[in-house]
């Protein structure tokens, strides 16, 4: 349901693009559940996406680096991978485009006609597109404002040429494997027989190092979950008090995947707008869910869903996985 990039100002919410009260739509159906839960698009608001990058530097979260590690360490291979035969790469339809530094490598490496990245949070979105037309001045740069867990609707003349999808970041782990399957299948649409995909995946690994990553000492990712809560408080009126909620996150090895929550230390009511909510002592809020893959698990299920597993890189430590695909 995204639509192209809209004028700064008008993309206050950033909300999921189905409509201006997404956002509190979305907040008042999942804080009504049994288990209340929140979307983790919404994390990233100008703060949010500031913490994020915040975390992306920390000691403990080693995905980020890993996968850059891995870019670099392999970009020869993976640009012949997602290339056509020596010439260039018709589009590159990026997904979450984040901090820029990967894409950079890649857009040098692919030489696409078009670049489009597709992200959540305008602010971050205008901002690599500006940078990226100064840097690329021969590339055509169309960003969509959007969320990609919908079915986006991609530029109208999308250049000839092969279409690669690159979802890095291991963002993918946000979905459940079922939702994980249905984005694929839609993607496999998107770039049609013999598109390629490139998608950064974290790897299962010893939950200690997993417990690290996500339960930094400095508290950044405290601080990044929370400000869901003062997100709500800006936007929607709310008037919860953060400091009444404390971080909490684990890896459950049963379902092979981080679960972020925010625990409500006192039993204590919380009003938004006309709505009101009761939390008991030690009762939670779901954030996010961060699944890990093994690599045979991740290319099973790009097949069930018509990708045939190309390749995998791997950063030297074994830590993060980025899986080449090709749509069958
Ligand atoms: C952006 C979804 C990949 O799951 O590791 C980082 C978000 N949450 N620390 C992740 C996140 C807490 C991140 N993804």
């Amino acid at each position: 349901m995204a639509r192209d990039a809209r004028p700064g100002g008008a993309a206050r919410l950033g909300a999921g693009e189905v409509g201006p009260n997404g956002f509190r739509e979305d907040v008042i159906a999942g804080l009504s559940q049994p288990q209340k839960a929140l979307p983790p698009k919404y994390f990233y608001d100008a703060r949010g996406s500031r913490l994020f990058e915040a975390i992306c530097r920390l000691k403990e979260y080693y995905p980020t680096r890993s996968e850059l590690a891995l870019t670099r360490a392999h970009l020869g291979e993976i640009a012949r991978f997602a290339g056509t035969r020596g010439s260039r790469a018709g589009a590159l339809i990026e997904y979450g485009s984040g901090d820029g530094v990967k894409s950079r490598l890649l857009i040098e490496a692919l030489r696409p006609a078009a670049y489009i990245p597709v992200d959540i949070s305008g602010d971050a979105l205008r901002g690599a597109a500006a940078k990226l037309r100064r840097l690329y001045p021969w590339l055509d740069i169309r960003p969509v404002h959007g969320d990609f867990s919908r079915p986006l609707k991609l530029p109208v003349a999308l250049a000839k040429g092969r279409r690669v999808v690159y979802f890095p970041g291991s963002t993918i782990g946000n979905l459940t494997p079922e939702a994980a399957h249905a984005f694929l299948r839609m993607t496999r649409g998107q770039v049609g027989r013999g598109g390629a995909m490139l998608v950064g995946v974290d790897l299962k690994k010893d939950a200690a190092l997993l417990h690290a990553a996500y339960n930094d000492a400095r508290g950044v990712t405290a601080a990044f979950n929370l400000n869901l809560l003062a997100r709500i408080n800006r936007e929607l009126g709310g008037d919860f008090k953060p400091r009444r909620f404390r971080h909490y996150a684990f890896y459950n090895p049963t379902l092979g995947r981080i679960e972020m929550h925010l625990v409500s230390l006192v039993r204590q009511a919380v009003n938004i707008g006309n709505y009101r909510f009761s939390f008991e002592a030690g009762e939670s809020i779901h954030t996010e869910n961060s699944y890990k893959y093994s690599i045979e698990g991740f290319r099973a299920l790009a097949k069930s869903a018509g990708f045939k597993g190309g390749k995998t890189w791997l950063d030297s430590k074994g830590l993060f996985a980025l899986h080449g695909l090709v749509a069958v």
